[in-house]
């Protein structure tokens, strides 16, 4: 798209990708540039075409953090009435599964739009961190939530209070990272992890996305009635008949998305 200036956008077949753009301040997540980020991922999210978004960076950084020339002159009055960043929020009400490829540094809020991410992706050099702590502020965009659900308390608690980075190597044994890909592998084998969702029922996909979310907000029995309703409702769905009928008959279905 044109008139972005910090991202660029274009769609592989069903996949919408979005890379960010601003390699000399390695990709830092200014205020327009996020707001770029939540344009596109809205548009993605709205065209029947697409079925699964791609973010990504350039080799050397995903993101070094949100801005810091940008929020170092803050006041309080100032970040609390309007909200600093409250926009970064946008990314969690997407519907379509959208999956980070990670290269290089994902620090502070570059670790937390990869942890909003459903699925993250990392080259073998990616570095990972919550380095905040040494800016005397706080992680502000999830870190400390998502990331000791992910990782846990100890090591969650090691990686907030400390600042240290963290390696793709440790991100992926600590279930943080599904998978690790040579460095120019990342984001193909990103794109194509798009496809084949995208190639699956829409509905059917979504309704897994908003099931597997529902465990980061209900107790075990809430979140299993939740699944159990939704998988229930998706028997109104023509792609429950064909994809059944497909099995039965030996055959490969033809989802309509209905
Ligand atoms: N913000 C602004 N500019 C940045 C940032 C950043 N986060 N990171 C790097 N840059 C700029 C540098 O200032 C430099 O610009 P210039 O050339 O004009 O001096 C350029 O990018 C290249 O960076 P370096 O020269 O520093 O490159 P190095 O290879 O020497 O170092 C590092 C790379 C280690 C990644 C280093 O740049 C660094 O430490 N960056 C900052 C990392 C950081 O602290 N990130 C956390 C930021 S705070 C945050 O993210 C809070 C999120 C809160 C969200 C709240 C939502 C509600």
């Amino acid at each position: 798209d044109p008139h972005y200036n910090n991202i660029i956008t274009e769609s592989h077949g069903k996949v919408g990708l979005i890379t960010l753009n601003r390699p000399k301040a390695l990709n830092a997540l200014s205020n327009d540039l996020f707001h770029e980020v939540n344009d596109a991922l809205v548009k993605y999210d709205d065209d029947s075409n697409i079925g699964a978004i791609v973010i990504t960076g350039n080799e050397r950084a995903f993101a070094a953090g949100a801005d810091i020339k940008e929020m170092s002159d803050q006041t309080f009055a100032q970040v609390y009435k309007y909200n600093f960043l409250g926009h970064w929020g946008k990314i969690n009400d997407i519907k379509k599964p959208t999956i980070a490829a990670v290269n290089g540094f994902a620090l502070g809020g570059g670790c937390e739009l990869a942890m909003c991410c459903d699925i993250i992706y990392a080259g073998e050099k990616a570095l990972f961190g919550q380095p905040e702590i040494k800016l005397g502020i706080i992680p502000g965009a999830g870190g400390t939530q998502r990331l000791v659900r992910a990782i846990g308390k100890s090591k969650a608690m090691e990686i907030v209070l400390s600042g240290r980075n963290f390696s793709a190597q440790e991100a992926e044994r600590w279930g943080l990272v599904s998978k690790i890909l040579p460095s120019d592998k990342v984001l193909d084998e990103a794109i194509k992890l798009g496809q084949d969702i995208a190639n699956l029922s829409q509905p059917a996909i979504q309704a897994a996305k908003e099931s597997i979310n529902a465990a980061f907000e209900l107790s075990l029995k809430e979140g299993c009635h939740f699944e159990r309703r939704l998988f229930h409702s998706l028997f109104s769905l023509n792609d429950q008949k064909e994809g059944m009928s497909a099995f039965v008959q030996k055959r490969e279905p033809k989802w309509t998305n209905d």
